[in-house]
């Protein structure tokens, strides 16, 4: 069966990935399917990405909303965002036009992993929760005292979603109960709980900056031509952030080696560390290789709270406010892992794991913050930049501003 012409292709793909606006008739080899990926909640590069991934199996994706597609899509939809969504188009459709069915994106996944549109189900309807009112559910549990407690929880540094559980079903709540019993906190929880109110305050970008130029300038007395790049949301051009994370390299080759701990000591020097957790590298340690999960790399680093100083007119917490705790993490990588380093550490998270699923599924590749490897060959693909990676994938390079999916 015919598969979407590449013309055909590469004009819808322009389209999503925020060129020219275009739409392409529905494609034959799924003729009754024409798929429009509706993007407030999707962002672009996470629409461009499904976009081509639907493209390479032989879907029609319409670029622009029209009266031929058939199927929408819509991912992290409220309810009420799908209503809105359907009435803002039936407004300004003609008459007599019924809005096609509105799909959750287990559809699309789904879909693309039969490598066909499967049957709609009920449970793919958006819908579904309209007429039967499950938003009014939704928002019950969001007000509920379990909700509240486990997001107060899992927001504070150190603790994950089983701890946090586990304090609920002790009874504990607030943060005033953490308090009574400190001696259910490990260090690195007690610290989150000591700076909690400033920890909850997002870091600005020249927050970010200042903090990069302190952790630059005890690098280069550590190690000099050893380099500190800012990565996660700040590198996607993120405005605030709730951490600073701070990449570290030398361009030799091992020179890495035993900079961390060095740097580590200078900060503490300068009364900048107000915590620090340290964390050994694991690249050497095949055991440990063996049983990690892959979402976790083996890079040396320390998961720090900054003492950072603040100018008197702009300061907002720690004491007298002069200066404000900030969660900082520093992870070092030798210079051959770092463009997949980079890559891995820039985010998002919702990006790094459709790339590393694209690559799976579509590739047969395995990639990780360290490589891109193929696992039936036992070969690695070697990469001095991030576009090398990219090129490998055969995907186009996506500039850090686009991968805020
Ligand atoms: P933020 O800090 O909330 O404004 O948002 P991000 O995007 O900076 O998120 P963050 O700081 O949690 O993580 C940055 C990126 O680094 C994200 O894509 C996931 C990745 N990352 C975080 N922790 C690990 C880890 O332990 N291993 C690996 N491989 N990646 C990690
Ligand atoms: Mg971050």
């Amino acid at each position: 069966m015919a598969q979407v012409p590449p013309r055909r292709r590469r004009r819808a793909l322009a389209g999503a990935s925020g060129g020219a606006a275009s739409s392409a008739p529905p494609s034959a080899r799924f003729p009754g399917v024409a798929i429009f990926l509706a993007e407030p909640r999707m962002g672009r590069s996470r629409r461009a990405f499904l976009t081509r991934l639907a493209l390479s199996k032989g879907f029609s994706v319409l670029d622009i909303f029209s009266p031929e597609v058939t199927h929408v899509v819509m991912e992290h939809t409220s309810a009420a965002e799908a209503a809105a969504w359907q009435e803002r188009h039936a407004a300004s459709a003609a008459p007599g036009w019924t809005c096609p069915t509105l799909l959750d994106v287990s559809w699309f996944t789904e879909s693309m992993a039969a490598g066909q549109p499967v049957p709609v189900e009920q449970r793919h309807h958006l819908q579904e929760v309209l007429e039967h009112g499950a938003c009014e559910e939704v928002e019950q549990v969001r007000r509920s005292e379990r909700y509240r407690a486990m997001k107060l929880f899992t927001q504070m540094f150190g603790v994950g979603v089983k701890t946090a559980d586990r304090w609920y079903q002790e009874g504990l709540r607030t943060l005033d109960d953490l308090r009574t019993r400190p001696q259910r906190l490990t260090q690195q929880q007690q610290a989150g709980l000591q700076h909690h109110r400033d920890l909850a305050i997002p870091v600005q970008q020249q927050e970010a900056q200042a903090l990069q130029r302190l952790v630059e300038a005890a690098v280069g007395q550590a190690l000099p031509g050893a380099t500190v790049t800012l990565t996660g949301g700040f590198r996607r051009g993120k405005l605030q952030g709730h951490d600073v994370d701070l990449l570290l390299t030398h361009p030799q080759e091992g020179r890495e080696a035993g900079l961390l701990p060095r740097v580590l000591t200078l900060l503490q020097r300068q009364g900048l560390l107000l915590y620090q957790l340290y964390q050994r590298s694991h690249l050497g340690d095949a055991a440990h290789r063996a049983r990690r999960s892959h979402t976790i790399d083996l890079f040396e680093r320390s998961f720090c709270i900054f003492r950072l100083p603040l100018p008197p007119e702009t300061a907002v917490g720690g004491a007298q406010g002069l200066w404000r705790a900030v969660r900082v993490d520093l992870v070092v990588s030798p210079i051959s892992q770092f463009p997949f380093a980079l890559l891995g550490w820039t985010g998002s998270k919702h990006f790094e794991r459709e790339l590393r699923r694209f690559s799976r599924k579509e590739k047969g590749l395995r990639l990780s913050s360290h490589a891109l490897s193929d696992p039936e060959q036992e070969r690695s693909f070697p990469a001095v930049s991030e576009e090398d990676i990219f090129r490998h994938l055969g995907l186009e390079y996506l500039p850090p501003e686009q991968r805020n999916a």
